[in-house]
């Protein structure tokens, strides 16, 4: 069956948002929402896989809301809302952790990283995320998700969900008269010079909020001058750039950065290296950071202004919780039927 083209992403509210989550995610959202329907969530139930104060997490929440809408995403064409509005994501993601088998989730890279040496001691939570994504892209039927790199396993799994449910549910969903693809094999978008940004401290490793090291990471919401001495400091190695990008193999620091500015400048990473090849960090690196402060702190401004009217924001997220609630019940009530639950 044909499916409506519908995009849907999410961002967690778990701590500060920095470059990556805007590059790798956000600033894909703007376009998109021009030319698909457009669901944007901020993912607060995800947020409490680990520890979240309460009253960090409605500050966070509020940001990830401001964040989008100041990155340019009109929440009256798109749908903005935080995840823990619409019940029907945790009804759905409970199918869904019977569907899934604990092997799955156990083969989860990201999983793996968070609980490290820990594993028995994460929340359960942590271990069956990647139920409750599918839970959120599914539940709107989305044929489209745009994400960064780190997220194409969480994806890849989400397919294996909706495939499982298609098939397990065969019977039931011909017995309710529906199309044999009830839930879609959602492509991930993931593209771009950007798809995973690394830590200005060290270029293998991804720029996360989680890093305990502020100066790994470029915060939406520093200023220019932090933002400046943050890329000053950022570390490279000696050589100047290379021409080609075959040039930036085996040199991880220098491939983010210009990574970073093609990004920025919606440019190639082969065309920044057709203006900056041959130069070095000292003229390279203001530049990066010129350009950086040019883009982003036009839009902390917005972000601090929105963040600080709580009551626009909350009817905001009120708003396009009631739309995607009514997206979600439609789908939730044919779920119900179909797993035999009597209504
Ligand atoms: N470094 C990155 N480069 C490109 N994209 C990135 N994303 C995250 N980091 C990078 C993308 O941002 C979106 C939202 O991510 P998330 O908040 O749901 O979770 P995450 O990927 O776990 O983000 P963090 O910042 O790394 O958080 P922590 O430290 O809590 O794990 C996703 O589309 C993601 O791909």
């Amino acid at each position: 069956m044909s499916f409506t083209p519908r995009v849907f992403s999410g961002i967690q509210p778990s701590g500060d948002l920095h470059l990556g989550n805007y590059l790798g995610a956000i600033r894909r959202f703007v376009p998109l929402q021009h030319t698909h329907e457009t669901i944007y969530c901020v993912v607060d139930m995800h947020a409490i896989t680990v520890w979240q104060e309460p009253e960090d997490l409605r500050r966070a929440t509020r940001e990830v809301a401001a964040a989008y809408i100041a990155a340019g995403i009109d929440p009256k064409k798109a749908i903005v809302f935080n995840q823990s509005q619409v019940v029907q994501h945790a009804e759905l993601a409970w199918v869904f952790n019977c569907i899934a088998r604990i092997g799955w989730m156990y083969r989860m890279t990201q999983f793996k990283d968070k609980a490290g040496k820990n594993s028995e001691n994460v929340s359960l939570g942590l271990l069956a995320y990647p139920s409750l994504m599918a839970a959120d892209i599914l539940l709107y039927k989305a044929t489209q998700v745009p994400v960064g790199d780190d997220q194409k396993q969480h994806l890849e799994l989400t397919r294996d969900i909706a495939a499982k449910f298609n098939n397990d549910y065969a019977a039931s969903i011909a017995a309710q008269g529906l199309d044999a693809e009830f839930f879609p094999i959602t492509e991930p978008l993931i593209a771009g010079p950007a798809t995973r940004i690394m830590s200005l401290r060290d270029g293998t490793r991804k720029m996360s909020k989680s890093d305990p090291s502020d100066q790994s990471r470029i915060s939406l919401l520093d200023d220019a001058d932090a933002i400046a001495k943050k890329i000053k400091r950022a570390t490279t190695d000696p050589e100047p750039l290379p021409e080609t990008l075959e040039g930036l193999s085996g040199r991880p620091e220098a491939d983010n950065l210009v990574g970073i500015y093609a990004a920025l400048a919606d440019r190639s990473k082969a065309e920044v290296l057709a203006e900056f090849g041959g130069k070095g960090w000292g003229v390279f690196k203001p530049a990066l950071a010129d350009l950086a402060v040019q883009q982003l702190a036009p839009m902390a401004d917005e972000m601090r202004r929105l963040v600080a009217d709580t009551t626009t924001i909350d009817a905001i997220l009120r708003d396009g919780a009631e739309r995607a609630g009514a997206i979600a019940e439609r789908t939730m009530n044919q779920v119900r039927s179909i797993v035999g639950f009597i209504r």
